[in-house]
Parts: structure tokens; C-alpha cells; sequence
């Protein structure tokens, strides 16, 4: 690769390093724009389960489980789940306490159940007799009260509703021990009760940052109809990836990760996380195991430097307080975060990995270094940052300035004695240019195959490593030859190797061409349908030469351009090929 071309691959390899935002699509970027910023979310989890706290009739729900379904755990008939939801009387709740510890904890917006499995609505419906305030004696509206609290604290106001689930309703998903499946109506569900409830939420509670649907929807068709109905009466709301069947296409704004989950590396697609604080979303009485607000910085820390957004649960209890030890660990988070938030809010994913001793976050020319172990001689060293370090210092001593040493492309930075945090100790670097990595080759074990995948690729143009519930960590999103997936290799045994691809491909991306570059050889190949979304199947591509010892580079993009996904790119194995037992050398 010529010089011009190498500088081309590494201004797009750096271009592609650069945070998620560099991949966004352009259309709809500023509709995302405020939740890539705020980064940090509150949960709320509240409806008649509450009064239950995961017990009923002395049973209680399993340890970690989920304390918001045990209408379905114990198939509590809908006639005593009814009965019991007329005693939710939450005479403690004071909307504003939520909306000011949602604040205090630096939380940006505030993610509340309007209606969640078990079909209670926590807003004044006039769908459905089904709720708080026509249904229990407390008759106040708790989304309108949290809607206004929050806007008078200044946090996005969001709701929840679980629109395909819903145990009360006979035509809803889920309920078999009331209802005959056989006999369920779910078009008349969905036209009698989700959408228009659908509606009331999107015209009755001002501008709603976002819809948190959940648990997916059968079709795509299904799906749209929400989405269209979102975009019809509040286009700027946004939606999130669980609208739609978890095998099916993103049809959100941004994905979801499994409940609790967490990448294995960094994304390109924006992601969310939904995190409990203890094990259960609703009220569970028995309950207490807490994380530590350490933990909790953390997996702030963690989510922000993979490209992602934390919300982090609470499950008030049935009179409306917010149990004390969550509470507890949000005002100590907020601590941490009035601070530190310099290196959480409006940051992205930092495009050098991870580090033994912690993380790093990126904005402008800043990488922010977060701490969470002291190495032994007090040196926080940062390996593939390509940029000069021009000065360093810890975010709350900015006047001291740090030492800073570079040594085989290595910067270090030594810690002061003083300043330690037990959740993230913040060093800010200021670097020249943007934050660019240089990425650790693959390597190869003796005779060993490589085995490329998003972990240890990066991406280039519109490809995007991307995760999808059934699909797993994926790369795809690319339909153009500058959309590309590529990977430095250090080759130590030159030879003769057989390629293998593995990639999931609807029908209609069949007959599609690939281009798979490497040593100066160029194998173009036709995509075969595996299936569904995400059936991903494995191909022999024949065999290739690694010609010597040393860098090689491996990119693969679709051959044209053309209008759909090439495919979902799972990993590409290169294996030693032996002849007679020996490996095909070519030395
Ligand atoms: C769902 C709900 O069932 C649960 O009650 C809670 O509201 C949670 C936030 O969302 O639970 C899920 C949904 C998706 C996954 C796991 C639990 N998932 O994708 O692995």
C-alpha cells in the first residue's frame, strides 16, 4: 500500500477510532444528541408490585429475581392481583424528592413505568379503569406529578411501557394462567389498549425525551406502528432499541444491552444499559444487596468509555419512599459526579481500549484517564495513544501539574501521593489533535490461526461494530466499499492458509459481493443467505498467503455499493494449511 493510501487508511482508521458520534448517521444525529451528552439516567420501577415486595402468600420471588413480575411467577389469578392493587396508596410519594435525587445523583433523565407487564397504568388512563387514580384511593397521577417535578428540576422526562406484555389484559402477551392462548386477540390489544394508551402518554404529559419500550414486539410491522405513532405527535422523542423483535433489526434510536448487560468492547452504534441496583427492578422487601457507589462509578466509568448510556434503577416501595439505601448510594454517586462529571457528560468512547488500572473517556483534545487501581509505582501508562501528550493533571488538582514521561510509544503519568478516589481517581490529559489510537496488532500463537472479529478490528466509514440481543457483537450497517472492517496482524509464520468467514445474511442480501484485501491479494466473493437476521453460518473461502514475516493489514468492504447490509459480519479465521503435517511454508 502506497504511502498516500497507507496515510488514507490511517486518517480513516483514526477517523474511525474517533468516538461514536465521527459513525452516527448523519440524518437523526441531533435527535440523539442530548442523550449521547447526558450519558446518565434514573430508572423508576413502581406499580402494584410494590405492596407485594416480592412475597406472596409467603412465597418469595428467588433472590435476583426480578420482584416486578411475580404476578407471573406465581400465576396470581388477574381477580387477587386486582383486588390487591386497589391498597396501593402511596401517601408518602413527593414527586419532587425523585426528581431531586435523580439531580443530585447527576442524572440526566428520568425513565419512569407508566404501565409495565402486570397492565396497571400509573397515569390517569381513560383507556383503561386500570389505574392509579381511578383505581385506588391515592387517585393522584404519579407520571404527571414525576413529569412536572422533573421539569422544574431540569431532568428529561421519559416513560416506560411494556407494549406488548401484559398479564391483565385477555388479549395481552403473556398471561396462560388466566387466559386461553388459543383464544388471545392480539391485534385487538394492541388496537384497544397499547396504542391508545400509547397515545395518551404522547399528548398528555408535554415533550417526553424517550419511549422505553420493552421485551420487543412479534413483527417489524407492529413495531412501526408505534414508532410512526411516536413520530407523528413528538418527531424529537426518542425510541429505544427494544420496539422491536430482539432478532430482528434495529428499529430504535439507539440499542439496548441485555438487562444489567455490558459490551465486551467498545460499539460504534449507540448503546443503553438498563441496571438494577440491587437484583430486582420493582420493590423487594428482602432484597438489600445494594452495590457499593464505587461499584456504580465504575460501571459508569465502564459504559461511557464503550460508547454507551447507564440507566440505573430505583423501585420505590408501596408508600412512595424511595428505599434509603439506594437513595444513599445515588447522593454519594452525585458526589463523585458534581466533581468529575467533566470526564462523563459529552464525552465518547475512548478509541485505545481498556487499561489494567482502568478506563478512559474522550472530549476534544482531552483524554480523561479513570483510575480504579494505583499501580504499585503510582505510573498510570497509556499504550496506543498515537498523540503527543502536551500536559497532564488530576481533573480536581488542576493547578498541579503531573509528570509525564513517553517511553517505545508508551505515555506515563505519574500519580501524586495525595487525591485518590475510591470510585475513579480522574487524570485529564491534553493531547495534540484529536485522541487517535494505534492499535495492537493480532498476533499469532506458533502455528496458531488469527481469528479477526469486531473485538480486534476496527471500522471504517458507516461499517459499525454493533450488538443485537440474538445477534450477539456483530459488525454491520455497511453497503458501500468505504464502509470497512480491517486488522493490523503481525504475521510470525508466513504461508499458505485456509480462510473461513462466519456471517449471518437475510435472503435479500444474497448474491451481494465482498472484497477481502490482505498481502497485496484481493478475493471477491458473492454473500450466501444464512437464513434469518441472525442465523450466522460459516464459509470456506479457499486458501490465501500470508507471503512474510511481519505487519500485515486485512480489510474486507462490499465490492459495490448497494442499497442494503452487506451482512453481519461475525469473524474471519485464517488457519495455518499443512501439508503432510507440516504448515504450508512458504520459507
Ligand atoms: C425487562 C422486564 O421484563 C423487566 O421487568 C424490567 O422492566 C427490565 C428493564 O426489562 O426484562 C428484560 C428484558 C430484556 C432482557 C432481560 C430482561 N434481555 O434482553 O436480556
Amino acid at each position: 500500500m502506497d504511502a498516500r493510501k497507507s496515510l488514507w487508511m490511517m486518517l480513516l482508521l483514526g477517523a474511525a477510532c474517533l468516538p461514536a458520534e465521527a459513525a452516527e448517521p448523519a440524518a437523526g444525529s441531533d435527535r440523539m444528541a442530548w442523550f449521547r451528552h447526558d450519558k446518565f439516567g434514573m430508572f423508576v420501577h413502581w406499580g402494584p408490585y410494590a405492596l407485594l415486595g416480592g412475597e406472596w402468600k409467603g412465597h418469595r420471588t428467588p433472590s435476583g429475581d426480578e420482584a416486578e413480575w411475580i404476578m407471573q411467577r406465581f400465576n396470581i389469578p388477574v381477580a387477587e392481583y386486582r383486588e390487591m392493587a386497589h391498597g396501593l396508596n402511596p401517601v408518602k410519594f413527593d414527586a419532587g424528592q425523585f426528581a431531586k435525587l435523580a439531580k443530585a445523583a447527576g442524572m440526566k433523565y428520568l425513565v419512569v413505568t407508566a404501565k409495565h407487564h402486570d397492565g396497571f397504568a400509573m397515569y390517569h388512563s381513560k383507556v383503561s379503569r386500570y389505574n392509579i387514580v381511578d383505581w385506588t384511593p391515592f387517585k393522584r397521577d404519579i407520571v404527571k406529578e414525576l413529569s412536572e417535578a422533573c421539569r422544574k428540576e431540569g431532568i428529561r422526562f421519559c416513560v416506560y411501557y411494556s407494549h406488548r406484555e401484559d398479564w391483565d389484559d385477555a388479549n395481552g402477551y403473556g398471561n396462560h394462567w388466566d387466559y386461553d392462548p388459543a383464544k388471545k386477540d392480539f391485534e385487538k390489544y394492541l388496537r384497544e389498549k397499547s396504542l391508545p394508551q400509547m397515545r395518551e402518554l404522547l399528548t398528555s404529559y408535554g415533550p417526553l425525551g424517550l419511549i422505553w419500550f420493552d421485551r420487543g414486539i412479534d413483527t417489524t410491522a407492529q413495531a412501526q406502528r408505534f414508532i410512526d405513532l411516536v413520530h407523528e405527535l413528538q418527531p424529537q422523542c426518542l425510541i429505544n432499541g427494544r420496539v422491536g423483535n430482539y432478532a430482528h433489526e434495529l428499529l430504535g434510536d439507539y440499542q439496548n444491552m441485555n438487562d444489567n448487560g455490558m459490551p465486551t468492547g467498545g460499539l460504534d452504534e449507540y448503546w443503553e444499559t438498563p441496571q438494577t441496583l440491587n437484583g430486582t427492578w420493582g420493590y423487594n422487601r428482602y432484597d438489600q444487596e445494594w452495590k457499593t457507589p464505587a461499584n456504580v462509578i465504575q460501571r459508569m466509568v465502564e459504559i461511557v468509555s464503550k460508547g454507551g448510556n447507564y440507566l440505573l434503577n430505583i423501585g420505590p416501595m408501596a408508600d412512595g419512599t424511595i428505599p434509603a439505601p439506594s437513595a444513599a448510594v445515588l447522593e454519594r454517586v452525585g458526589e463523585w459526579m458534581r466533581k468529575n462529571g467533566e470526564s462523563i457528560y459529552g464525552t465518547a468512547a475512548c478509541p485505545v481500549g481498556q487499561f489494567a488500572w482502568g478506563r478512559c473517556t474522550v472530549k476534544g483534545e482531552r483524554v480523561y484517564l479513570h483510575a480504579f487501581q494505583r499501580p504499585g509505582d503510582g505510573v498510570l501508562r497509556v499504550s496506543g495513544l498515537r498523540n503527543e501528550v502536551k500536559s497532564a493533571w488530576l481533573l480536581q488538582a488542576p493547578g498541579q501539574k503531573l509528570e509525564v514521561s513517553r517511553q517505545d510509544g508508551v505515555a506515563g503519568v505519574k500519580l501524586p501521593a495525595q487525591g485518590w478516589d475510591e470510585g475513579s481517581t480522574v487524570v485529564v490529559l491534553e493531547v495534540a489533535g484529536k485522541p487517535e489510537a494505534v492499535l495492537d496488532p493480532v498476533t499469532q500463537g506458533s502455528d496458531s490461526p488469527f481469528h479477526l472479529d469486531m473485538v480486534n478490528g476496527q471500522t471504517a466509514g458507516g461499517a459499525m461494530k454493533r450488538f443485537n440481543r440474538d445477534g450477539k457483537f456483530h459488525i454491520g450497517r455497511w453497503s458501500k466499499p468505504e464502509d470497512q472492517a480491517s486488522w493490523d496482524l503481525l504475521v510470525s509464520q508466513p504461508g499458505r492458509y485456509r480462510a473461513r468467514i462466519r456471517y449471518a445474511a437475510r435472503q435479500e442480501w444474497a448474491g451481494r459481493k465482498f472484497v477481502i484485501e490482505l498481502g497485496g491479494q484481493r478475493l471477491e466473493k458473492a454473500v450466501a443467505a444464512t437464513g434469518d437476521w441472525y442465523e450466522y453460518k460459516s464459509f470456506d473461502l479457499g486458501l490465501v498467503t500470508l507471503p512474510k514475516k511481519g505487519a500485515l493489514r486485512v480489510a474486507i468492504h462490499p465490492a459495490e455499493a448497494g442499497k442494503d447490509n452487506l451482512m453481519y459480519f461475525d469473524s474471519l479465521t485464517l488457519e495455518p494449511e499443512t501439508v503432510g503435517g507440516r504448515l504450508g511454508r512458504l520459507d
